[in-house]
């Protein structure tokens, strides 16, 4: 059971001094803190509670000019204990604080009504009725009201019980890739670099490997402590001292973070989802806090979803997937809301444009199938694991399932959602038939040239595959880098027609031992430019196939004699002399004829021998 147990409430409110009783702990630990009596920066302590056992404490400063201290405590903790004092009642803080809680992934709220020692019942009765309606507004409106003296020692028995039943329904969740927030870090003689946070995320091992971010630079899990014993692993909400090899003091600082490769990511846009508690607007600038971070940056609003956010910021921070955040004004510093990171490396999008809502609890393939939902360029690996905060490797057989499952298809790391694939299919090939249209007199396109037309951004590989898929399919014909839709025809003119009628009719009368362009010249007695050009304009009419170099044949010729080796070789393999006796032919035109099938896959070459594919 690791729970964090974090204070919140009004500056000298007893926060400090509740914990010390409660505990024997002094979470003040700064000497500016004991001159001033305050609270400065977050201090730590630990309680060992019946049925629940050691649970971790933070202690945050009340004092409105250190929220942002507040902030890196509050940003991990489980179990809130709100200290309000008997004789104050509700301050701005408490509210403030309050408020922050509501945004926080924090389980539970306990309020210590401090200093009851200095109210009488009359002025008791009044802050429990003003605290018991503050907390009815929130979403912790169960929480237990406990009053409490550390003068007296009253009401800690009680404070104790309750935060034990506060601690023990809540499970503990060490799923997921561990990362720990850095709040501190400082060298320890002979051991070298200990850094400290509330470990965040997942569970953590001595010798692990790990990043620092920003800047990932590699690290090793030396040793780990908490509260000053040494562990062999430490699990979410503990605070945590890792003692890391490969850095040097001057490497790290409060704000970066350390985790195990893919819990990471460095990023200086990211996206969010956001419950606003402040009026925001579009392209102002924000407070960011996240883990013992606080960035600067721009805010970056979206029409559709009002709930999702864009963070551009100043520089690159550390963020996890669903981690928590606080966003405050620049200045004056009012809270605006708050809510967990859903894109950690996010790409500058417009107002108007969709933004992705990765559902947080949904399941890898829901989390894949909404990424990809609707996006008709594709979307990348890397790309998705980014948006999901997810290793390739995590992800892999979810991929292959729904793969499998035909929900979605894969171009060499290029990946669609079957609806969004079909869609950009569609368009390639009206644009295809658009190319067409302006270049009527020949069959093929260059298949970049309609890429870019579609303004699909398809290249490469990518497009390698994509093309290979449509031709499998039928919707249309790859010959080299070149392309034609199945319903596009040339365009003759009547005298290229006639020509090209009188070239087919000497082909088919040849046989298999058809003439080469040189041949076909004399044949029909024309000049060799003239035959070459009419040969040209055949092959991009696709009413001549070019074998190989000056082998030429009609398609129908080609049909007819796979038709003649199905029926004499079936699935008996043959030699290329066998392949010449039945046809007939020559050499010069045997091979160049099986090379070509091969080509085609309708055979297939093993040693000496051929067999034909099965359909
Ligand atoms: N009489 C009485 N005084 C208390 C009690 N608890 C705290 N105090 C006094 O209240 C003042 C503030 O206490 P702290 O514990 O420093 O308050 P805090 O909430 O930690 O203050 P910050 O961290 O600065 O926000 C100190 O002078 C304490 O001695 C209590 O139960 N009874
Ligand atoms: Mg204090």
């Amino acid at each position: 059971m690791a729970k964090l147990i974090g204070t919140a409430g009004h500056v000298d409110h007893g926060k400090t001094t509740l914990i010390r009783a409660l505990t024997g702990i002094d979470a003040d630990r700064l000497p500016e803190e004991k001159k001033r009596g305050m609270t400065i920066d977050i201090g730590f302590a630990y309680i060992d509670l019946p049925e629940v056992g050691r649970v971790s404490i933070v202690d945050v400063p009340g004092h409105e000019k250190f929220i942002h201290n507040m902030l890196v405590g509050a940003l991990g903790i489980d179990v809130a204990l709100l200290c309000i004092s008997a004789d104050e009642a509700v301050m701005p803080q408490t509210r403030e604080h309050l408020q922050i809680l509501e945004l926080l992934p924090v389980d539970k709220l306990v309020v210590a009504l401090t200093r009851a020692d200095l109210a009488d019942a009359e002025t008791r009765e009044l802050a429990i009725a003003e605290v018991r309606e503050l907390v009815a507004g929130s979403r912790f409106g169960e929480a237990a009201i406990v009053p409490v003296s550390a003068i007296t020692g009253e009401g800690l028995e009680e404070l104790r019980q309750t935060l034990s039943q506060a601690l023990k329904g809540s499970e503990s969740d060490t799923k997921g890739a561990w990362y720990l927030p850095i709040d501190r870090a400082f060298t320890v003689k002979g051991h070298g670099v200990v850094v400290t946070g509330t470990l965040a995320q997942g569970k953590v091992k001595t010798g692990d490997k790990a990043l620092l971010m920003p800047g990932s630079i590699d690290v090793r899990v030396k040793a780990i402590r908490c509260h000053d014993e040494p562990l062999e692993q430490a699990e979410k909400g503990q605070r945590t001292a890792l003692n890391l090899t490969g850095i040097k003091l001057e490497d790290v600082k409060r704000g970066m973070a350390v985790g195990e490769p893919g819990a990471l990511f460095e990023t200086s846009i990211f996206d969010a989802q956001i419950t606003w508690v402040g009026s925001v607007k579009h392209g102002m600038r924000v407070r960011v806090s996240m883990g013992a971070e606080e960035a600067i940056g721009k805010l970056f609003l979206n029409d559709r979803e009002p709930g999702v956010a864009q963070f551009r910021l100043d520089a690159p921070v550390a963020c996890a997937m669903n981690q928590p955040l606080i966003i405050r004004r620049y200045s004056p510093p009012d809270l605006l809301g708050g809510g967990r990171v859903s894109v950690p490396q996010s790409k500058p999008r417009r107002k108007s444009e969709k933004a992705i809502v990765v559902e947080q609890k949904g399941s890898d393939d829901e989390g894949i199938l909404s990424v990809l939902e609707g996006q008709i360029a594709g979307v990348l690996t890397e790309e998705i694991c980014r948006r999901l905060g997810k290793t390739p490797q995590a992800l892999g057989t979810t991929f292959e399932t729904l793969l499998r499952e035909g929900k979605l298809l894969g171009f060499a790391g290029l990946w669609y959602a079957s609806p969004a694939f079909q869609e950009a299919a569609e368009k390639y090939l009206e644009t295809l038939l658009f190319v067409h249209s302006k270049f009527p007199t020949q069959a093929m396109q260059p298949r970049e040239r309609v890429a870019e037309a579609s303004k699909l951004k398809w290249a490469g590989k990518h497009l390698d595959r994509i093309l290979a898929h449509l031709s499998a399919e039928g919707r249309l014909t790859v010959q080299g880098t070149l392309i034609r839709h199945p319903e596009f025809k040339v365009q003759l003119s009547p005298r290229q027609r006639a020509l090209l009628d009188r070239v087919l009719d000497l082909m088919q009368k040849s046989g298999l031992s058809t003439p080469n362009v040189h041949e076909i010249g004399l044949n029909l007695n024309i000049p060799p430019q003239a035959a070459e050009e009419i040969v040209k304009v055949g092959m991009q009419a696709g009413e001549i196939l070019r074998v190989a170099e000056g082998v030429f044949y009609t398609p129908a010729q080609i049909a007819e004699i796979r038709q003649r080796m199905t029926a004499s070789f079936g699935k008996k393999s043959f030699a290329a002399a066998e392949f010449r006796d039945i046809f007939g032919t020559s050499r010069k035109y045997v091979i160049p004829l099986l090379e070509f099938f091969d080509a085609q896959r309708f055979t297939t070459r093993i040693g000496d021998n051929r067999v034909i594919n099965a359909p």
